[in-house]
């Protein structure tokens, strides 16, 4: 399956788990479904099933779809006056600024449980979707991504160290990056030893997506990051362009995709055509 037909089953499998009702919730839930996004999450968890020589079933879609809707609940509460306060979200209104504030927590919410029924829906074994639903959850919860923005939010205006801004990134970003490795690796039941070397993988990757979203954060325009450019930079927030300066980010994020790209070599049985195809668009185009 080529990554047009990826996208297409997992917005074709979000839209369906809300086309049942149609109210002011559901609108606003499909709005952010709608305006779009990279779908990098599916995608890896696709590749890396690929690798495996494993098809995205209907039963694998369901759990991308899952982690989609999870991120795309973060970012509309991201968005929000009392997080963010953006008015732009992949090139259209954010939620709230299209529903109001109350509509969008709302939207956020659903998105952010709604997950867990469609995850108790697929047909894997009862031990594989409860370990999916523990991952999904670790990854999401304070484990992981809400914990790294509690720690964002509350570290605004102080100088963090590199071990801390690490930490920070690895939680609020890494986590839900690292949860398709490991989903794709249960989903193919691969041994222990296979899902902890997917971990790390997803680590080094978690940490790319970060540093390229921060380097692309202060190069790129509007148009082409569908938000207000070098908003980290204005509200003083410690990223790896700020602690490290360009050049020395780019250095760290080539050496992050050289170590991912080592390990996933180092992978048995794996193909790993699709996944470098995924992980190449984290590469700077210059
Ligand atoms: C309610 C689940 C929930 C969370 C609340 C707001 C919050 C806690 C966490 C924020 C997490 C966050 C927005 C992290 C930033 C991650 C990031 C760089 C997102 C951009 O991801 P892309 O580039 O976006 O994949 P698209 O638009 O392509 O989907």
């Amino acid at each position: 399956m080529n990554n047009q037909a990826i996208k297409e089953k997992i917005d074709d499998c979000l839209l369906a788990f809300y086309s049942g009702t149609k109210n002011i919730l559901t609108e606003s839930i499909t709005y952010s479904i709608k305006s779009g996004g990279k779908r990098f999450r599916p995608l890896l968890l696709a590749s890396v099933l690929a690798g495996f020589d494993k098809p995205f079933t209907e039963e694998a879609i369901k759990v991308a779809a899952a982690l989609e809707m999870i991120h795309t609940s973060s970012l509309i509460h991201d968005d929000l006056p009392s997080m963010d306060n953006d008015d732009f979200r992949r090139g259209v209104l954010t939620n709230h600024k299209r529903f109001g504030e109350a509509n969008a927590i709302l939207a956020g919410d659903a998105l952010l449980l709604d997950p867990f029924n469609l995850l108790s829906q697929t047909a894997f074994s009862a031990k594989i979707i409860v370990r999916l639903v523990q991952e999904l959850s670790k990854a999401s919860g304070f484990c992981g991504m809400v914990g790294g923005q509690s720690i964002d939010i509350n570290s605004e205006n102080q100088a963090l160290a590199y071990e801390a801004l690490r930490e920070l990134h690895a939680k609020k970003t890494g986590a839900m990056i690292v949860f398709p490795f490991v989903a794709a690796g249960i989903i193919a039941e691969q041994s222990e030893e296979t899902i902890n070397q997917l971990r790390k993988i997803g680590e080094n990757i978690g940490l790319a997506f970060q540093i390229h979203d921060d380097i692309i954060d202060v190069t790129s325009s509007f148009q082409a990051l569908g938000k207000t450019p070098k908003k980290d930079l204005a509200e003083n927030k410690a990223t790896y362009v700020t602690l490290l300066g360009l050049d020395q980010a780019k250095l760290l994020l080539s050496e992050e995709i050289a170590q991912a790209n080592l390990s996933i070599n180092q992978l048995k049985d794996f193909n790993h055509r699709q996944l470098a195809e995924i992980i190449e668009q984290l590469m700077l185009k210059e």
